[in-house]
């Protein structure tokens, strides 16, 4: 981090940079856990998590709910001009992040840019805003992790953009991914993220499901040629989320997406994107999404939330829970890493959190969460007794017949022919119970 940034005013004037203390401070107001320079697993944390800021939820969200307004008043929303407005952002976003110190930030067009229905004013704002957002970044080091169109809020979108029954919505989509993908290449991003927030329906009675989906992957192979074509080098990502918006989502888990990327050839250029709250919304652990994005080499980046568990919906809470963040750190570990992805907190602030210093406590107790996770996850792969424990459960599959079975070098008649041999099995116990207490004694251990 080069520096903090102060626009034309101060935001945040009671804080100052956020500096790691340890366990013991009274500080609200600093790490005691995740310190950035600090070694884990050959790597600082910092490189391992790579945190983000998310413009939409910190700089945009006041708290609005479908019963009531907002409860936060945000100061830097409060100039009429919609540019003036959006350059105040920016200041209160560069402050924040710079002062709270993630390396990253994201953004979707329409959190950082006046949104206008001219596509020449939208892009004509864009660009200027895009100056500021380059301006901005120069001057304190923070990157952009990615950025993203917002293709589910304007009414226009109300049936979805790549996968709308009306053409004339695919373009305005097209334009403001065009237009996006240009901002990523300006700002060095090094992700652009899809998420198809209303790619999906609510009647099969009027869907065409065949038909919307291959849009869609024509929409998404169009689109990464474009970024290609003008130098974009960095990683497509696609984030799935089962239903809210639509109630059938096409990118609904992991798994589905895989199968689409690959059905499409687009497993070369595109990975996903997983958040902690959209793998319980589909009824998976979050952990599990990340082991089958890991096992087909296409773990891309992190939405690091989670979700709450008497709601059915997307509660974007702030991630706390270190069960979740060690599991998922060792997902992480075990899969070498987040590359050239992130953790980028896709997370808000209750309702009824209304002090703006409740946004740098909420982003620090997320941030002191992942490293406590990351520090255990270590631990217990360095003690080894889980890696031990999981490769004598397959060992039968290392050597003679089983390790034939592996290498497709047995047919099916051999291979049945073994269990003449195999009678009388001792059962082997999977010990789920030791493993859980085997993370309880990893999460206490000093
Ligand atoms: C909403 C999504 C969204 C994406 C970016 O549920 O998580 O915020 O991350 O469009
Ligand atoms: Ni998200
Ligand atoms: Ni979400």
């Amino acid at each position: 981090m080069k520096s903090i940034w102060t626009g034309k005013r101060t935001y945040f004037p009671t804080v100052k940079a956020v500096a790691y203390e340890g366990p013991a401070t009274d500080n609200p107001l600093a790490f005691r856990f995740y310190k950035a320079d600090q070694k884990v697993a050959g790597k600082t944390m910092e490189e391992h998590f790579r945190f983000a800021t998310a413009y939409w939820h910190t700089f945009c969200n006041e708290g609005s709910d479908p019963f009531g307004p907002g409860t936060r008043v945000f100061p830097w929303n409060d100039n009429k001009d919609p540019l003036e407005a959006a350059r105040d952002k920016a200041d209160a976003a560069f402050e924040f992040t710079s002062k709270l110190g993630t390396p990253f930030y994201c953004f979707h067009d329409v959190d950082a840019s006046p949104d206008h229905d001219d596509p020449a004013v939208y892009e004509k704002n864009f660009h200027v805003v895009i100056k500021w957002l380059k301006e901005r970044q120069e001057a304190t080091g923070v990157k952009l992790l990615w950025n993203t169109s917002n293709l589910f809020s304007h009414p226009r979108y109300r049936n979805g953009a790549a996968t709308n029954p009306d053409f004339r919505v695919v373009t305005r989509g097209a334009f403001q991914v065009k237009t996006s993908l240009e901002a990523s290449v300006e700002l060095g991003a090094s992700n652009y993220v899809f998420w198809g927030g209303r790619e999906g329906y609510s009647s099969l009675w009027n869907t065409n499901m065949k038909r919307e989906q291959e849009h869609m992957a024509r929409f998404l192979m169009m689109a990464r040629d474009y970024g290609r074509s003008i130098g974009f080098k960095g990683v497509y990502l696609i984030e799935p989320k089962p239903m809210e918006p639509s109630k059938h989502q096409y990118d609904f888990d992991a798994a589905t997406v895989i199968g689409f990327l690959r059905a499409h050839g687009l497993d070369k250029d595109f990975k996903l994107n997983l958040e902690a709250n959209h793998a319980t919304l589909a009824g998976h652990e979050f952990a599990h999404d990340l082991q089958v994005a890991a096992d087909a080499g296409l773990l891309g980046s992190i939405d690091a939330n989670r979700g709450d568990p008497q709601n059915g919906w997307d509660t974007d809470q702030f991630p706390n829970d270190l069960y979740e963040t060690t599991k998922a750190m060792l997902v992480t570990l075990g899969a070498g890493g987040i590359g050239h992805g992130g953790f980028n907190f896709d997370a808000k602030v209750r309702r009824s959190s209304t002090d703006l210093t409740d946004l740098f406590e909420a982003h620090i107790a997320g941030m002191d969460a992942f490293a406590v996770g990351l520090v255990t996850a270590d631990r217990i792969r360095s003690q080894g007794k889980l890696g031990k424990f999981l490769s004598e459960r397959y060992a039968s599959f290392d050597s003679g017949a089983g390790a034939d079975f592996e290498k497709g070098k047995l047919d099916f008649k051999a291979l049945a022919a073994l269990a003449h041999s195999n009678q009388n099995l001792h059962l082997a116990s999977g010990k789920e119970e030791w493993i859980e207490a085997l993370i309880n004694q990893a999460l206490l251990a000093k």
